[in-house]
């Protein structure tokens, strides 16, 4: 598994390049753009178990922008996130749904970790951004290398390994381990989950 880790850094940084542009009227305030890495390239979001160190798939950045591309610093980022399907690592605000709140720096940039597992798989709405109350970017997929085949356990281990497995070898496994929804769990889903299984990830 090992050798796997090597190209996870590459993979990952090209995840980072792309992004898209979702477009939202706020009234009177600009009208704000947000580029979400690695969310928007990967067609949703991914959840890890945050220790020893959180996955790179886990850690969101978002861009806030006019259209002019000129940041727009101090706007409120709201990340929500459907409850079921999903198991926070403890320390995380459990109610009807996640819901995660920062505020964008002076360059325009806000910051969000994705600590825990389970699995949403083609749901819609699964997962909101809204900046400034107003929503900017939908996902309909919130995965983690976390994630059985049940639940997620907040621990990433041979249960796991053994759902991955399934996907990437014969499909029994499901598409719940495919992060990249392209819909299939191939080489791109293995280097997000193989560093997850080696460290191995946990919870807190
Ligand atoms: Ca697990
Ligand atoms: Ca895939």
């Amino acid at each position: 598994m090992h050798r796997f880790f090597a190209v996870t850094q590459w993979v990952l940084a090209s995840f980072l390049t792309l992004g898209a542009s979702v477009t939202a009227d706020a009234g009177d305030l600009p009208v704000a753009i947000a580029e979400v890495y690695p969310a928007d390239a990967l067609n949703g979001l991914v959840f890890g178990p945050n220790l020893p160190e959180p996955l790179p798939a886990s850690q969101l950045s978002i861009f806030v922008h006019n259209s002019s591309n000129q940041p727009l610093p101090g706007f409120s980022v709201e990340l929500i996130v459907l409850q079921s399907g999903i198991n926070l690592c403890p320390g995380s605000v459990l109610t009807t749904e996640i819901l995660l709140t920062t505020e964008t720096d002076d360059d325009g940039w806000a910051y969000f970790e994705l600590a825990g597992g389970g699995c949403i798989h083609d749901t819609n709405l699964s997962a909101t951004i809204k900046v400034n109350g107003v929503s900017v970017a939908n996902y309909d997929n919130v995965k983690s290398p976390d994630f059985d085949g049940a639940s997620g356990d907040g621990r990433v281990d041979l249960s796991d390994l053994v759902d991955f497995t399934g996907g990437f070898l014969d499909g029994s496994g499901g598409l719940c381990h495919d992060y990249d929804n392209d819909g299939a769990v191939t080489l791109s889903d293995l280097i997000i989950f193989s560093p997850a299984f080696v460290a191995p990830n946990h919870c807190p």
